[in-house]
């Protein structure tokens, strides 16, 4: 009996041969299907390589914001002119109004997150108390002598958490050292040292290329001046004919072409002697990440002058399209008037245009759609990379395709008949600008696909009119790209401003556009008050 219990007891405990045939084949089995990734514990798929060239962070910012507000103003706004000659008196510069709060509230209420200054002009003149020259601000009777348009603006941007830019005219024609390369070198990196250590954070520095016919030769040390802002502003940009941040875009009147590479090559590019052609399209084939700015006035002219009228809500839209729906960011003009305001019929026309471009884009009629795509990067589960991302707004969560793909396509089903005439499609740029190539296909009343628009590059944003649409499903066809394309956002408006004098504003058929006849006012009253 107790040898028989004690056998029993025996039975239960582990015995070292069991062990071996329970245990083993079990860790053996785990093994096996960790190592042949069987088991449920997968990683998630990484993200594609970037490619390059593509931007650094203040670039990237930079391009996010959009749009900016150019500030021309000095001298020029009193004595009637645009490119004064450097020997007005500075009696003349006298602002009986002036408020830089204003000027930053105008910015902000209207979607502008920059604002440029024009701290220095052609002619010379400081807007700024420079200690290296008396033709400034302190000879003038504005505020008897003690007044800072630079420092005031820098003052109530800040308040009102609004970034500024500066623009300082290489070319001066009051500085006696001008023609002089050293001695004018080390003045204009003085003044540029001023400007970027007293006023705060400095966003952009402007450089501009112009230079009167005839007018003395000089050398600018434009390498030395890009390092110095950079080491003095690390989180500006600068602009220039030829970057090395942002570019010029070719053109003062605020138009990108439709193909828009942010790439570009630097080496090919001079301030000053650049060929616009190449500016304005950049170069697919180019090492350097130089995006283009549209800069354009609201006005005929730069600077303020009694007898001009600014543009229409209408046209300020139309610039939009041309320059931030081309992968571009758009400075806009705004010049303050001889009593130091913004004057009121641009501060109404710009109130207009936000208005307008906000009852457009405030929201894609394509958010519930049912979006796929002929492949997922990670496979048709990866969520990471899912084709209905490009719903989301923004360029940080996007869509990508399996690898080794021999067509791209993204189908959205809106799962009833919609109406639109606008498309907007972005890239996600922190990845490098890809696509070269796309177009758009929706289904037609017969069902069968028919293409509407075709483009080439696309870029931070792209915005693409044509004759509306009504259809329940559409199509994204990727026919060409640097390397596997990146979809960030993808969606379908109506625009019932743009078609006015377009082939869709004769076409009564087209009765689903319902936006609001305000709209229409606002674009009738501006073509018939303004002279542009
Ligand atoms: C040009 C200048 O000559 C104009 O006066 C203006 O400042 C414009 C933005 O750039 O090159």
């Amino acid at each position: 009996m107790e040898i028989k219990k004690l056998y029993h007891h025996h039975r239960h405990l582990p015995n070292p041969i069991t062990r071996s045939i329970s245990t083993y084949p079990l860790i053996f089995i785990i093994f096996f299907l960790l190592s042949h990734s069987i088991v449920a514990i997968s990683f998630p798929k990484p993200p594609p390589i970037p490619i390059l060239p593509f931007p650094t962070s203040q670039q990237l910012s930079w391009q996010l914001s959009d749009m900016a507000l150019f500030l021309h103003f000095g001298p020029n706004t009193f004595t009637d002119s645009e490119w004064g000659s450097g020997h007005d008196d500075p009696s003349v510069f006298n602002p009986t109004a002036l408020n830089a709060t204003q000027w930053v509230t105008v910015a902000k209420e209207n979607g502008f997150p920059r604002v440029i200054l024009t701290a220095k002009h052609h002619d010379g003149f400081c807007l700024w108390p420079s200690d290296y020259t008396d033709y400034s601000v302190k000879s003038s009777p504005w505020r008897n002598g003690n007044g800072d348009v630079v420092g005031e603006l820098a003052k109530a941007a800040q308040k009102a958490e609004i970034q500024l830019g500066l623009y300082l005219s290489p070319w001066d024609r009051h500085e006696p050292s001008y023609g002089k390369t050293l001695e004018y070198n080390e003045h204009y990196l003085a003044q540029m040292t001023e400007l970027l250590t007293r006023y705060g954070n400095i966003k952009e520095v402007w450089l501009d290329g112009a230079k009167g016919e005839g007018e003395k030769y000089m050398e600018y040390l434009f390498e030395n001046w890009f390092s110095m802002i950079h080491q003095l502003q690390p989180e500006s940009v600068i602009f220039s004919d030829a970057g090395p941040d942002v570019r010029w875009v070719g053109d003062e009147a605020g138009c990108a072409p439709t193909t828009s590479w942010s790439l570009f090559n630097r080496s090919n590019a001079a301030i000053g002697a650049t060929d616009p052609t190449y500016s304005q399209n950049g170069d697919r084939l180019g090492h350097d990440w130089v995006p283009s700015e549209c800069d354009v006035s609201i006005r005929p002219g730069w600077f303020w002058h009694a007898s001009e009228v600014p543009k229409s809500a209408a046209n300020l839209l139309e610039l939009y399209y041309n320059s931030v729906g081309r992968n571009c960011l758009l400075l806009l003009n705004v010049p303050p008037n001889s009593s130091g305001l913004i004057s009121e019929e641009d501060v109404k026309v710009l109130g207009e245009f936000s208005k307008l471009k906000n009852s457009i884009f405030s929201r894609s009629l394509a958010k519930e759609a049912v979006v796929s795509a002929s492949s997922t990067r990670g496979g048709h589960n990866n969520t990471r990379f899912t084709a209905s991302s490009i719903l989301d707004d923004g360029i940080f969560t996007y869509w990508a395709p399996n690898i080794n793909q021999s067509h791209w396509e993204i189908y959205l089903d809106f799962q009833e008949s919609v109406s639109f005439n606008v498309i907007q499609l972005q890239e996600p740029i922190q990845m490098g600008q890809r696509i070269a190539k796309f177009h758009v296909d929706v289904v037609n009343e017969d069902g069968k696909w028919c293409e509407v628009l075709s483009g080439t590059t696309v870029g931070y944003r792209r915005l693409l009119r044509f004759p509306g649409v009504k259809t329940q499903s559409l199509r994204l066809v990727i026919d060409e790209s640097r390397s596997d394309p990146l979809i960030a956002y993808l969606g379908v408006y109506v625009d019932t401003v743009s078609i006015i004098g377009s082939t869709m504003r004769n076409s009564s058929s087209h009765s689903y556009f319902n936006a609001s006849q305000v709209l229409h006012q606002i674009a009738y009253n501006h073509t018939h008050i303004s002279s542009s």
